[in-house]
C-alpha cells in the first residue's frame, strides 16, 4: 500500500512523520513525506495536485500541532474535492481534540501513530474503506457515523521502532511552485532544516517528568501516562551511527522534554559509547531540578555544548501560581552555577506576555534573571494559551482569550514593551545598569525609556550576536572548521536578531494569507 504523510510545519524536522513512515516502510508500505510548508490557500496548487496524482497513495496522512488545524482542515477540504483517497489526522492537536477533528477527517490517530498507521493500511488492503477499522487508537467517519475505537498503551519497547533518518530519501517538498525531493536538493533541505541542517534532531525519552499548566504534556498525559519511555542506549548509538555518516551533520540536537531524566547508569553508559563512537557536540533540554553535577559533568566530557533550560519567570508566584511548575529561582540559580561550572553554554528559555502577570512579577524576573552568572543566552516566548492546557482552561473561564488566540503561531514576536526589552538584554548589560533600568511605570522617566530604547538597538546588534559567537567558539573547543560550519549553518537565524520580522518571515507572510482568507473566505474557517 502506499502512504503520503504530510506536515504543515514551517520547518523541516518532522519527528512524528519520520517514524511513522520508516515504521509503515519496515512493515512492507511504500511512504513519501511531503513538507508544505505553511501552505494555505483557496485551491490546490497543481504542483501539489500532479505530485499526489503521480504517487496515487492509497492513504493520505497529515500531521497537526493545533496552529496548523485550520491548514490541515483546509488542506483536507481541497484533497476531498479532487480526490478519494481517504485523509487520516493524527499529531499533538488530534491527540488533544479528536472530536473536533473528527468532523474534517475520515480518520483521526488519538495517540501513537506508528503502529495505528500500519494497521490501517493493512485494514484498506483487506477490507476496503467502507469497513471501519478496528484498530485502536483510530476514530472514523463513515457516511456520517463516527466509530469510535479505544486508546492503545503507549509503546513500551521503543527500540522495537524504527529510528529517525537524519535526510529519509523518500522526503519530498514544496517550495517555489514545483515538488522537490529534499536528498536530491540538499541544498535546500538545509534551508528548511532547522539550524541550517547543522543538526540532527533526535529525542531518546517519551514523556516528561512535568505537568506545566501552559504545556501540552500536561494533557497529553491522560493518553500516554506519567510514565517516561526511554530508549536504550544502543538503540540511540545505532541512530546516531547511521546519522554520522552525513558530513554535514555538526552538531546532535537531543529533543527530549528533560534529558536529565535517563538514570545515572544510562548516562554512564551512553556518554562513554557516545564519546567512542560519535564524538560530536551535542545540545540537551533539562529542567533546573533536574539538574546534578554528577549527570552534568559526565555529559561535558562526552561533548555537551549547550543546555536549554525552562526558567519561564524569575517570579516563584508566577511559576508555582500560574504556570503549576514548582521550580524555584533558587533551583534554577543553582543550576545555572553548575551549568557554568561545567563550561556548558546555558540557554535560557523564559515565557512573557502573559496577561496575569503584574508589573511587579516581571520586574522580580529581570532581578532575578540579572543575578546568573554571565555569560548566558535566553530566548523570550509569547505565552500562547494551546487548547486543553490548565492555563487555557482557567484563561477561558475568566475570559481573558481569545478560544483561537493559540492559532496565532505568527507571534513568534513578542510584545515590544518596555519590560520585554530590558528582560531581552539583561544578560548582555550590567547588574548595576539593570537595576536602573528596572522600575514600574510610574516612577520612570523619559530618561529610562530612551536609555533602554538605545541599550537594546545598539545592545542587541553588537553586544548579543558577539556573545553568542564567543559561546558557539567555547562550546566548540575554538576549533575554526565547525566555527566556521556552523554559522555557515546558521547564519539565517543570526540575521534574524538584528533585522526585526526575518525569522518569521514565511509566519508572518503565512499569517496575513490567514487573515486574507479568513475575510474573503469565510467559509472555509467554520467549525460544523
Ligand atoms: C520536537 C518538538 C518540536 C520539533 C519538531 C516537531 C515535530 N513536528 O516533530 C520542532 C523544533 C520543529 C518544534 C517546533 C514547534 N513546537 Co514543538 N515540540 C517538540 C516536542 C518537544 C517533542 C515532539 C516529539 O518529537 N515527540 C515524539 C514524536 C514521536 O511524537 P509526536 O510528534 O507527538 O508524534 C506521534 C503522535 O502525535 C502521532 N502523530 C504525529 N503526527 C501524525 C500524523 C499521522 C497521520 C498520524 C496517524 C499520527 C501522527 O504519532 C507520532 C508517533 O507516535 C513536543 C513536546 C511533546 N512532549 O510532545 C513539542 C510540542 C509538540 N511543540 C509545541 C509547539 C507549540 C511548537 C511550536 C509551535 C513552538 C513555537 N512557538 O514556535 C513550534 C512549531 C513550529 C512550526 N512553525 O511549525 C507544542 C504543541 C502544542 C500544541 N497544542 O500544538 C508541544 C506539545 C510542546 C508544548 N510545550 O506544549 N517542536
Amino acid at each position: 500500500m502506499k502512504l503520503l504523510l504530510i506536515s504543515l510545519q514551517s520547518n523541516a524536522y518532522v519527528a512524528g512523520l519520520k517514524y511513522i513512515g520508516a515504521n509503515a516502510r519496515a512493515n512492507g508500505h511504500d511512504v513519501r513525506i511531503l513538507l508544505l510548508p505553511g501552505y494555505i490557500d483557496s485551491s490546490l496548487h497543481p504542483a501539489i495536485e500532479d505530485f499526489i496524482r503521480d504517487y496515487n497513495p492509497d492513504l493520505i496522512g497529515i500531521s497537526l500541532m493545533s496552529i496548523e488545524f485550520y491548514p490541515a482542515k483546509i488542506l483536507t477540504h481541497l484533497l476531498h474535492e479532487k480526490f478519494s483517497i481517504p485523509v487520516l489526522w493524527g499529531g499533538v492537536h488530534v491527540v488533544l481534540t479528536p472530536d473536533e477533528c473528527i468532523k474534517y477527517a475520515d480518520y483521526v490517530c488519538c495517540g501513537e501513530g506508528e503502529r495505528a498507521v500500519v494497521l490501517v493500511l493493512n485494514h484498506l488492503r483487506d477490507k476496503g474503506r467502507d469497513v471501519p477499522p478496528e484498530v485502536p487508537n483510530i476514530w472514523s467517519r463513515i457516511n456520517g457515523q463516527i466509530i469510535k475505537q479505544p486508546l492503545s498503551p503507549p509503546e513500551e519497547n521503543l527500540d522495537s521502532l524504527p529510528y529517525q533518518e537524519y535526510l529519509p530519501e523518500y522526503y519530498y517538498f514544496f517550495h517555489n511552485d514545483r515538488i522537490y525531493n529534499f536528498s536530491r536538493h540538499p541544498e535546500l533541505f538545509r534551508r528548511y532544516a532547522l539550524y541550517g541542517g547543522t543538526c540532527h534532531m533526535m529525542i531518546t525519552t517519551r514523556g516528561c517528568p512535568f505537568s506545566c499548566g501552559y504545556c501540552a504534556n500536561s494533557s497529553l498525559v491522560s493518553v500516554y501516562g506519567k510514565k517516561i519511555r526511554e530508549r536504550s542506549v544502543e538503540n540511540c548509538l545505532e541512530e546516531l551511527k547511521a546519522v554520522k555518516k552525513d558530513p554535514y551533520v555538526l552538531y546532535i540536537n537531543f529533543e527530549d522534554d528533560c534529558f536529565l531524566v535517563h538514570g545515572m547508569k544510562w548516562l554512564k553508559k551512553f556518554t562513554e559509547e557516545y564519546k567512542k563512537h560519535i564524538n560530536l557536540p551535542f545540545m540537551v533540554r533539562a529542567i533546573p531540578t533536574m539538574v546534578d553535577m554528577e549527570k552534568l559533568f559526565m555529559l561535558k566530557k562526552a561533548g555537551l555544548s549547550w543546555i536549554i533550560m525552562g526558567v519561564q519567570s524569575g517570579s516563584d508566584h508566577v511559576n508555582f501560581d500560574i504556570y503549576g511548575r514548582k521550580v524555584p529561582f533558587a533551583v534554577v540559580k543553582k543550576a545555572a552555577e553548575l551549568v557554568s561550572k561545567s563550561r556548558a553554554v546555558p540557554y535560557y528559555e523564559m515565557i512573557v506576555d502573559n496577561p496575569y502577570e503584574t508589573e511587579q512579577d516581571m520586574i522580580e524576573t529581570i532581578n532575578a534573571m540579572s543575578t546568573l552568572k554571565k555569560p548566558y543566552t535566553t530566548s523570550l516566548a509569547h505565552l500562547t494559551f494551546f487548547p486543553g492546557t490548565p492555563l487555557t482552561q482557567k484563561a477561558l473561564k475568566d475570559k481573558i482569550i481569545d478560544p483561537e488566540a493559540y492559532l496565532h503561531r505568527y507571534m513568534i514576536e513578542i510584545e515590544k514593551t518596555y519590560f520585554n526589552k530590558l528582560l531581552n538584554i539583561t544578560p548582555y548589560i550590567p547588574q548595576f545598569a539593570v537595576r536602573f533600568l528596572n522600575k514600574t511605570e510610574a516612577s520612570r522617566k523619559w530618561l529610562h525609556s530612551f536609555l533602554l530604547q538605545i541599550l537594546h538597538f545598539v545592545v542587541r546588534r553588537t553586544v548579543e550576536p558577539a556573545v553568542y559567537l564567543f559561546l558557539i567558539a567555547r562550546s566548540l573547543d575554538y576549533k575554526p572548521d565547525w566555527i566556521i560550519r556552523t554559522i555557515e549553518g546558521n547564519w539565517r537565524s543570526a540575521v534574524s536578531k538584528v533585522v526585526p520580522n526575518y525569522p518569521g518571515k514565511n509566519d508572518l507572510k503565512y499569517g496575513k494569507k490567514l487573515t486574507y482568507l479568513r475575510k474573503t473566505m469565510p467559509e472555509l474557517f467554520e467549525r460544523d
